[in-house]
């Protein structure tokens, strides 16, 4: 069962329908027209032009057709844009040069925080794996993925409603590790990519 069209605006519909939208780029709206859409084996190319003075900073972007947005998204369908600085500016220092992009990259960690299924705190929810079912994209694939602090697999783990399905992942990952030596210098860069924040969830 796939979502019709005449469901209403911001209900569940057209999951396998997409495109982009940045945040906090300075570009021309003919650039990022979010009523564009790329339907199922279509698609689409997006060119942004950043000026020479924009600001440097960490942007991101994320799909945009109503209805499918927060389910695309709670997916994992976003990432960071990152302007660097530039060499030159005066205001930069030696030491956040030497541990940012582009010539020391290695030391600019990004990160991305998303609840990723978080779809029981949304109207008319679908459960993550009834949708993924939904949409035909076979959640059996995940049946083998084992969860390692459960034990269980990653699709009774998401099936099980006693999770909350409330998990943050990190860069798409669950319970991540990150090593740093002891006194290195690292850059972090942090985003929170969801819509809608619940008491019960977990990192
Ligand atoms: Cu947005």
């Amino acid at each position: 069962m796939l979502p019709e069209k005449t469901d209403p605006l911001n209900s569940l519909r057209f999951p396998n329908t997409t495109n982009m939208h940045t945040h906090g780029l300075h570009i021309s709206p003919k650039e990022e027209d979010v009523v564009v859409e790329a339907r199922p084996g279509g698609d689409l190319s997006y060119e942004y032009n950043i000026e020479e003075n924009h600001p440097s900073g960490t942007f991101w972007f994320h799909p945009h057709v109503h209805g499918s947005t927060l389910f695309q998204l709670h997916s994992g369908m976003a990432g960071m844009i990152i302007v660097e600085d530039e060499e030159t500016d005066p205001g930069l220092s030696q030491q956040l040069k030497s541990v940012s992009c582009p010539f020391n990259c290695e030391h600019d960690i990004q990160l991305i925080f998303q609840p990723t299924l978080l779809y029981s705190n949304v109207k008319n929810a679908y459960k993550f794996a009834s949708m993924q079912d939904d949409i035909e994209d076979g959640i059996d694939n995940l049946a083998n993925y084992i969860v390692a602090s459960t034990g269980k697999t990653f699709k009774d783990w998401i099936s099980d409603d006693a999770n909350g399905i409330s998990y943050f992942t990190t860069n798409g990952q669950l319970k991540p590790t990150l090593n740093i030596m002891t006194g290195q210098l690292k850059r972090f860069r942090l985003s929170k990519f969801f819509e809608k924040f619940s008491n019960s969830q977990k990192t």
